[in-house]
């Protein structure tokens, strides 16, 4: 496990314990396999996998290979049904965001490679068997998935900062608040709100979050929008 902080965030390298991690991204991309990101559906969730599906893509996946699993209403990873409904896409890697997590079997029962990226309480080994994991919960103020993964993809490829920045912010306004101050150690978003302005950015969280409050609770519709793998 890689306990995310702050501090080991501004000394990423190539040295850096997260390395696997971006071993795991990378494999993902050289392998040119089935890759499944199953993202939660809320902002966090959903932005972590908007982000990670534009670095594997900038890495050189074929966003054919790429698909997406949301889960149902109520049901977490474990849960068998979910577990059959994600080895239908015969991933050969598993990329779990902002879902929260417990000491479980692996993710699925087929071979494959999986790396979990959360911020939700949990101890050492409160993760599916044989999978990776990089979790800020023990590292306050905790990150949001959605800053994790947009740190993580940055280190990877200089086109994440300028064209994931957006997707950071509601992500983590989606969490924490829009009152939240970007000083550090959280990224100096300045630029981010020039651009796009804290209004729009924030009316986007409310619309991302929306259906997760209706009776219908239908959140495919956000996330089809914005990422065409699904
Ligand atoms: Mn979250």
């Amino acid at each position: 496990m890689v306990t995310w902080s702050h501090g080991l965030l501004l000394r990423l390298s190539r040295n850096h314990p997260f390395t696997n991690t971006a071993r795991n991204l990378g494999s993902a991309v050289a392998a040119r396999k089935r890759t499944l990101i199953v993202p939660d559906k809320d902002a966090d969730g959903l932005t972590s996998g908007a982000i990670l599906q534009k670095i594997l893509v900038l890495l050189g996946l074929d966003p054919d290979l790429i698909s997406s699993h949301l889960l149902q209403k109520g049901r977490n990873i474990h849960d068998e049904s979910e577990r059959t409904a994600m080895a239908t896409h015969e991933p050969e890697f598993i990329f779990i965001l902002d879902q929260g997590s417990r000491k479980s079997a692996p993710v699925i029962d087929a071979s494959h490679r999986a790396l979990v990226i959360d911020h939700h309480w949990a101890l050492d080994d409160d993760f599916p068997a044989a999978s990776e994991h990089v979790t800020a919960c023990n590292s306050p103020p905790v990150a949001t998935s959605s800053l994790l993964t947009y740190h993580i993809c940055s280190a990877l490829h200089e086109e994440v900062a300028t064209t994931c920045d957006w997707l950071c912010v509601m992500g983590t306004h989606g969490d924490l608040g829009n009152t939240l101050k970007w000083e550090p150690p959280f990224p100096d978003m300045k630029a981010t709100f020039k651009t796009y302005t804290k209004k729009a950015l924030n009316e986007a969280v409310s619309l991302i979050n929306a259906p997760r409050r209706t009776a219908a609770y239908n959140p495919r519709r956000p996330i089809c929008f914005r990422i065409p793998c699904c």
